[in-house]
């Protein structure tokens, strides 16, 4: 899609300053900070510009014609649902439209949130640390910037909350700077970190990390890696590599590798999850920054293509913004007419 704003996005833009900016932690913010809003209202408030085309629609319309359908999968396509995923959707809601001869608008507002519910239902396959082997090894992948540091630490807070005990790997080797991200999450979450200097073998960190968590008797230990670009198979290779050695360790682990993309990738998020598939066997993906993006509608995309599971949704910087992925809470967010009025 164009990155222009079309005639209709122009319509629906969203105030300067979002209702989210008042709620959302400082950056800085620990896991302990007093939460204002319900966790619900959080990710209302997260999903507010992805939804804002659809809840419009329907706060303004009075029938349902050919021009609301059309109107329908323009915001769609704007929330960056997909061609092929979007005319699905349409094509369901017309078949149940003929069927049931529908006319009012919240029946038909209802239908659409049930034909959402039931794409995304598949993704609703929470992480279960307890079913997994100990210590349970997670490996979380993605290209750079996506928010994988950031994940892990907001995920040790959410994790040790449950009473489990954890270590990280800095496997992301590449930069120092990485490394000192993920010691700074350690810190503030109370995670030993095992880490090596720049430019080492990510490999060996990740040997060393499970080797001690072994002896100290750890529940689960995350490794961060390299931003690897899906489409430069050297760093790919480096990835399998990652997975070989941390099999020499325990056979089946990872246990879990964790893709992470950026909601507002919007299509390209489709062809990460095929490359990194490819190479690393990916079992879950965290979906981030959808407070930031009008593009929240691709998670419609990659359930309609993958099935994958979605494990969290990341809707901030915050310790706290981490949510696991709930189907209808996701759905009912996203056409929450309360956005509308929260965000003037
Ligand atoms: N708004 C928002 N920002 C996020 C989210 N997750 C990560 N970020 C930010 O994205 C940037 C890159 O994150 P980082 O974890 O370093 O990405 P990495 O390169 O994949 O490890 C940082 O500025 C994070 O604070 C999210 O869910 N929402
Ligand atoms: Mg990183």
């Amino acid at each position: 899609m164009s990155d222009t704003p079309s005639e209709f996005e122009t319509r629906v833009q969203k105030p300067k300053k979002s209702f989210l900016d008042r709620f959302r932690p400082a950056p800085t913010a620990l896991a302990t900070a007093a939460q204002p809003q319900s966790v619900a209202a959080r990710l209302r408030s997260a999903l507010s510009r992805s939804g804002q085309g659809l809840t419009d629609l329907f706060l303004g319309a009075k029938v349902i014609d050919d021009a609301l359908l059309e109107e329908l999968e323009s915001a769609l396509l704007m929330a960056d649902v997909g061609v092929a995923t979007s005319a699905k959707i349409i094509q369901q809601l017309t078949d149940t439209l003929d069927r049931r001869g529908l006319t009012d608008v919240d029946a038909v507002r209802c239908t659409l949130e049930k034909i959402l519910i039931n794409i995304l239902l598949v993704c609703e396959r929470p992480l279960v640390i307890k079913d997994l082997p100990k210590p349970a090894v997670i490996l979380v992948v993605g290209v750079n910037g996506v928010g994988k540091t950031t994940t892990i630490g907001k995920l040790c807070g959410r994790l040790k909350s449950d009473g489990l005990s954890l270590l990280l790997a800095a496997g992301d080797t590449f930069r120092a700077a990485a490394v000192e991200q993920l010691q700074i999450w350690g810190q503030r979450q109370a995670v030993t970190v095992v880490a090596q200097q720049t430019g080492a073998d990510s490999a060996s960190v990740i040997y060393d990390a499970l080797q001690s968590a072994h002896a100290k008797g750890v529940d689960v230990v995350i490794a961060d890696t390299a931003g690897r670009l899906h489409n430069k198979s050297n760093l790919m290779e480096e990835l399998a590599k990652v997975i070989r050695v941390a099999g020499k360790i325990d056979p089946s682990a990872p246990h879990e590798v964790l893709l992470v993309l950026d909601a507002a990738t919007g299509q390209n998020a489709l062809s990460q999850v095929k490359e990194f598939a490819a190479v690393a066997g990916v079992t879950g993906i965290v979906l981030t920054k959808l407070d930031g993006t009008a593009k929240g509608g691709i998670i419609f995309a990659l359930a309609d293509q993958y099935s994958l599971p979605v494990r969290y949704i990341g809707v901030g910087e915050g310790a706290d913004d981490l949510q696991p992925f709930v189907a209808r809470d996701f759905v009912q967010a996203l056409l929450s007419q309360d956005n509308r009025g929260l965000g003037r």
